[in-house]
């Protein structure tokens, strides 16, 4: 008998599906007039970051801490323990992730880079190579800022908006031996896997490939780190597409994949469903030691590392209610939603739809704009001036530049993100997002892209301003 709960269609043997929960309180949403927005625009430099939410109309900036909480959740914000030392929410968020993710020891953080800061200072020495299945802003400067230089090892297809393998996050176990014998065991600090793939799509890895890859990592003595960020919409594309799982819960392939691994780092803003919050978990005591030393210089104590008591104990309940299969599938089969509407229009996006958000490809919208005029960025200014809806930028600006030349790194993927937060919005909402990229699309041909005229010198896509090319 299978464990897996049935989804609505399975059990009454029709297509439909529906969200596993019902709405009791609601924010309401405006969308301002065109020259309400063009100003809006304009003094956001045409950064969708730098806007104010209260003129956007549908947010789909980012899946980070913009869930909505549920009742329980919500409760469990009343059991704050704020008491300094020894939260009793802490205590309760350490054995949720003890029990869920496998991993011996907890360091609560503020949010997902704090723990990246804390795993990249402890475990990377200067001059060390840190291969990983693409890069994501924040985690290579980390590295990078810890002395060590990140090498893509993903396989070719996530370059490749058209292929539509069904791990695109897949680590190619051949790039990454060849970076191993190259540069000596001894020289990699260790491997960094995402999973789902942020950059590429939020595109899953395999339990396959992480096996094989676990295998090679003791093949060379290196340890294996997980970014556990959207490790369960991860685990909800095993179930679906990977043979042999079809029948396994998302809780049971979560730890299982996480068994293959030495440690994680965790933004709880997204898969937890919360609106603040992270970790990092290990399961070697020596760099726990580590951790737990440094998150009190950078953090808070090591018993809520930068997050109130109230905060842990949603978190606690809500990774909980992440595992449960008819939440997940409602999540990522909303994201499915607005992909194949896009896709019944010929709009060209990655393929296949991944986790958590749609990827518009501009260089397919924009054949007439070169790299260096920010096409992915044009795109995303254009969406908000069309319809007030805000994603966000994945090209050119996130790349950034080369720390050593200085000069732009030229991603092969130039992309706009319209990301999906969890349990916010319906699917009219993603009807009225599709017949915006649409509007855009049929205009693509009059855009003439941006100057960038003001850079900062870290994850510039943040803050960066832009002026329009007329
Ligand atoms: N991701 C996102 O919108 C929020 C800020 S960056 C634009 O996708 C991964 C895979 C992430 C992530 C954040 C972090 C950092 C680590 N890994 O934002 O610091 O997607 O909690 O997490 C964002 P924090």
């Amino acid at each position: 008998m299978s464990k897996r709960l049935k989804t609505m269609g399975e059990q009454f043997d029709r297509r439909s599906w529906a969200e596993p929960w019902k709405i009791k309180m609601v924010e309401p949403i405006e969308l301002k007039p065109k020259e309400e927005r063009e100003k809006a625009a304009r003094e956001a430099g045409y950064n969708t970051f730098l806007l104010k939410s209260a003129d956007v109309y549908i947010d789909l900036l980012t899946d980070s801490g913009t869930s909505a909480m549920s009742d329980r959740q919500w409760a469990g914000m009343m059991l704050g323990d704020e008491a300094y030392a020894g939260s009793v929410n802490f205590y309760h968020l350490e054995e949720t992730v003890r029990q869920v993710y496998g991993y011996k020891y907890l360091v609560p953080t503020h949010q997902g880079r704090g723990a990246e800061h804390l795993m990249s200072q402890a475990e990377i020495r200067a001059g060390q190579i840190v291969p990983g299945n693409m890069y994501f802003t924040t985690t290579r400067l980390h590295q990078e800022l810890a002395g060590g230089k990140f090498v893509d090892v993903i396989i070719d297809e996530a370059h490749d908006t058209e292929s539509t393998h069904p791990f695109k996050g897949n680590v190619d176990l051949q790039k990454l031996e060849d970076v191993i014998r190259e540069n000596g065991a001894e020289n990699i600090a260790y491997v960094s896997l995402a999973g789902t793939v942020n950059m590429a799509g939020g595109q899953p890895v395999s339990m396959d490939n992480v096996k094989s890859l676990r295998a090679l990592c003791d093949k060379y003595g290196i340890k294996l780190y997980l970014d556990a960020t959207r490790m369960v919409e991860n685990s909800y594309f095993i179930q679906q597409r990977e043979a042999g799982y079809g029948d396994k819960t998302i809780a049971e392939i979560l730890k299982e994949f996480c068994s293959y691994t030495d440690g994680a780092w965790m933004s709880g803003k997204k898969d937890h469903l919360v609106n603040i919050g992270g970790w990092a978990a290990v399961n070697d005591r020596g760099l726990f030691d580590r951790l737990r030393n440094m998150v009190v210089v950078y953090e808070g104590l090591h018993t809520y590392g930068g997050m109130a008591g109230r905060d842990m104990e949603a978190m606690a309940i809500g990774i909980r209610e992440s595992l449960q299969d008819s939440y997940v599938r409602a999540r990522v089969g909303q994201v499915e939603y607005l992909g194949q509407l896009l896709t019944n229009w010929d709009i060209p996006i990655v393929r296949p739809v991944g986790g958590h958000a749609i990827f518009l490809d501009a260089r397919k919208f924009y054949p007439h704009l070169k790299q260096d005029v920010f096409p992915s960025q044009t795109l995303a200014a254009e969406l908000y001036l069309d319809s007030g809806i805000r994603g966000m930028e994945r090209g050119i600006v996130s790349a950034g530049r080369d720390p050593k030349t200085g000069d732009h790194r030229y991603p092969r993927l130039e992309l706009t993100r319209l990301t999906i937060p969890r349990r916010v919005y319906t699917e009219a909402h993603m009807d009225v997002v599709a017949e915006a990229v649409k509007a855009v699309y049929q205009n693509a041909h009059k855009a003439k892209g941006l100057r960038m005229v003001y850079e900062p010198e870290y994850l510039r896509f943040f803050q960066a301003r832009f002026e329009r090319i007329e």
